[in-house]
């Protein structure tokens, strides 16, 4: 086993809390400009939560919820148009939401992300979501000069095929020349896991409201946060050697022993 060099995050739900009163409200507001009547409330948005992607989504919700949906072919080529458009203004909406500052990082991210720049381990990202998305959470959080803390940021389509495939943490890897071993996986839902541990990363799971109860067979560890020194995580699965928040020596403890 290497020494641990690199982390690679996922950012919905990992680095930040964004699903429900982010992405979820962007999405409802793309809804109403459209005039479409469509309302994504908090439980339906968890069962849509089963595909990753956003326009997979929209496809995910017509195919499956809107039995008498009709296309309007004056405006849309087919389905995949509609999604791509309908997307995009979703995307405009989440943006602002992020500019306004109302998605903070999670507990401990900013802490962890700073001591394992201290200790001069490389950083990376590895998510689903719109690329914009990643960059203007970091902006709006840690400052724009974060965005380069990371040397790759794998984000949305750059890859053919979206978590729970493994493709977008083998392509950030590949671009950083490292090996799995040398690196840990960040991850907060089943189809994030699948991904990276299809990708052979050894993977700590931090979980919220919408993937508590996701199976995590394989992890490394499952925690309710990274935790701060004033305020201690709980331990869901697994061994924490006795920490009370993730920071780089329980880090670098739990990659030997796994
Ligand atoms: C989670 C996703 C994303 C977001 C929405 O990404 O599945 O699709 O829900 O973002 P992660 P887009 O891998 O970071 O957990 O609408 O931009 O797709
Ligand atoms: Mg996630």
């Amino acid at each position: 086993m290497s020494n641990l060099e690199v982390l690679i995050f996922d950012v919905d739900g990992t680095l930040a809390d964004t699903e429900r009163d982010g992405h979820r409200v962007a999405f409802n507001q793309a809804f109403d400009e459209a005039g479409l009547g469509w309302d994504w409330t908090v439980e339906l948005y968890g069962e849509l939560l089963q595909v990753t992607g956003g326009k997979e989504r929209i496809t995910l919700y017509v195919e499956k919820f809107l039995e008498d949906f009709e296309l309007d072919k004056d405006l849309f080529e087919d389905i995949a148009d509609f999604a791509v458009r309908l997307h995009k203004r979703k995307t405009h909406f989440y943006l602002e939401l992020l500019q306004s500052g109302a998605i903070p990082l999670r507990p401990g991210v900013e802490r962890l992300i700073n001591e394992a720049r201290e200790a001069g381990l490389r950083l990376a990202i590895s998510t689903t979501t719109t690329p914009a998305n990643v960059t203007y959470l970091l902006s709006a959080t840690l400052g724009k000069e974060s965005i380069d803390w990371f040397e790759v940021i794998a984000a949305g389509d750059i890859v053919p095929a979206k978590k729970p495939a493994p493709d977008i943490y083998t392509w950030a890897m590949e671009q950083m020349n490292i090996s799995p071993d040398a690196c840990m996986a960040f991850e907060d839902s089943l189809n994030g896991i699948k991904s990276s541990l299809a990708a052979d990363l050894n993977t700590l799971i931090t979980v919220n409201g919408y993937t508590k109860d996701d199976d995590f067979t394989g992890a490394i560890l499952v925690l309710d946060q990274y935790g701060e020194p004033d305020a201690s995580f709980n331990v869901l699965e697994g061994d924490a050697g006795g920490f009370s928040h993730v920071n780089v020596a329980m880090l670098k403890e739990l990659h030997e022993r796994n």
